[in-house]
């Protein structure tokens, strides 16, 4: 196997390759290959609107729609899948995604890449006993470097981003309040101020989509932690 096969395997699944890496002993992965599957600016997401979980209106339709077609997926590469939800313990997605392509940790904490900018996300991981040959990585300089302004850390209306971390919590009650329709009907104003990949920023369904899903996130972790519903 090699990885334009997969590249073509995921593809016909919906899904983009976000890249691939040799895990190590410290991983503690017993895989010859580890690859990444996930959305890319606008790729992605017609697969998952046109499946059953995005209209069943049952809970968590991404991970569920990801769920069916990374473990389908995997079966047929004969590897086992791997996801980014279902935790914690949660699988350290980032940290491989440094490995697997040229993303680099943003201000905003979520990982930026040169092409997409933020408009990317991870939704599962195919560990391959092979050791697949994999292209030499891409040494790709973070765009992040070069950037002088950081709009994205001025764009928040509550000023969720600092140097101190992401103020989720902020974030959160703001978004959930009437002053806070626009950042939940148009997406996050910090991810929209970046000028990279500006090309690439989700449609108005997805964008609406993932803040509606980052507060039901939250309101479910503020029940398991016994705090009032907001
Ligand atoms: C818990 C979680 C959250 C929590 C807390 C996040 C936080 N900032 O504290 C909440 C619910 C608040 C959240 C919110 C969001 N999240 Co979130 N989240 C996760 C989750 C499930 C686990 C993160 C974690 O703790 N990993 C555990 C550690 C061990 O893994 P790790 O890879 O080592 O991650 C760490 C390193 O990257 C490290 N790190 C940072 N900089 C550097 C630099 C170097 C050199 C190194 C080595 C490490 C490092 O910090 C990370 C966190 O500890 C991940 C999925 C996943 N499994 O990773 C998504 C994930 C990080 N989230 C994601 C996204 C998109 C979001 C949101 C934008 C959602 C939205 N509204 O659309 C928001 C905004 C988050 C923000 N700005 O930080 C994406 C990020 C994709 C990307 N481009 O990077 C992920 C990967 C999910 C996915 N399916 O793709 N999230």
């Amino acid at each position: 196997m090699d990885l334009a096969t997969i590249r073509t395997a995921a593809r016909a699944a919906g899904l983009a390759l976000r890249g691939a890496l040799h895990p190590t002993e410290a991983d503690g992965i017993a895989a010859g290959t580890l690859v990444l599957l996930g959305f890319a600016g606008q790729q992605g997401w017609p697969a998952f609107a046109a499946s059953a979980e995005a209209w069943d209106r049952a809970a968590d339709p991404v991970d569920r729609w990801s769920r069916r077609v990374i473990d389908a997926l995997a079966a047929r590469l004969s590897g086992t899948a791997l996801y980014p939800f279902g935790g914690p313990p949660w699988h350290p997605f980032q940290r491989w995604a440094m490995r697997a392509e040229p993303v680099h940790p943003s201000p905003l904490g979520i990982l930026i890449h040169p092409d997409w900018g933020l408009w990317h996300s991870y939704r599962g991981a195919i560990a391959l006993p092979e050791r697949i040959a994999l292209p030499p990585p891409d040494a790709w300089p973070s765009p992040c470097a070069a950037c002088v302004e950081r709009p994205c850390l001025a764009a928040c209306p509550v000023g969720a981003f600092s140097a101190g971390g992401y103020d989720a919590d902020a974030c959160f009650t703001h978004i959930a309040a009437p002053s806070g329709a626009d950042c939940m009907a148009g997406g996050c104003r910090a991810r929209l101020a970046c000028p990279v990949g500006a090309a690439h920023r989700y449609g108005a369904a997805q964008a609406a989509f993932h803040m509606a899903a980052f507060c039901a996130s939250r309101a479910s972790s503020a029940r398991l932690r016994g705090m009032p519903q907001r």
